[in-house]
């Protein structure tokens, strides 16, 4: 997609401060960190809103899933807790329409979120 700025990063156009990658996912650390530790990690492919998912997409999620787990280690929260947040449409805050994941952690967190 032209206009969107998680494509622009997916296909190298703009250099995020990436903490992993494959052929099919991208991880990098968020401009805006909500937390001591928060990275977002997308699919290379432009899938707006999880609402467009797929069920042939069961398995590039479930990637997402893995790569986050992946960098949670690689970045010293998994054992202490982190967590995971895919936000749809506005009421949820989705402000980029290009599905992400984000992995928060290095501080203890709330819940109900906001
Ligand atoms: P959401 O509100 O769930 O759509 O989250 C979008 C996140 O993307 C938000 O936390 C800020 C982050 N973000 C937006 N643009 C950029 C960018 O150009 N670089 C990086 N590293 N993060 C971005």
């Amino acid at each position: 997609m032209a206009n969107c700025i998680f494509c622009k990063m997916a296909q190298g156009e703009i250099k995020p401060d990436v903490v992993y990658e494959d052929d099919e996912v991208l991880a990098f650390r968020d401009m805006n960190p909500q937390a001591p530790t928060h990275f977002l990690v997308i699919p290379r492919q432009h899938i707006p809103t999880t609402n467009d998912l797929e069920a042939g997409d069961a398995e590039l999620v479930g990637k997402l899933y893995l790569a986050a787990r992946q960098v949670a280690a690689d970045e010293g929260i998994a054992e202490r807790g982190y967590r995971m947040v895919m936000n749809c449409n506005p009421e949820a805050g989705q402000s980029v329409y290009h599905i992400h994941l984000h992995v928060l952690g290095g501080r203890p967190m709330k819940w109900p979120p906001g």
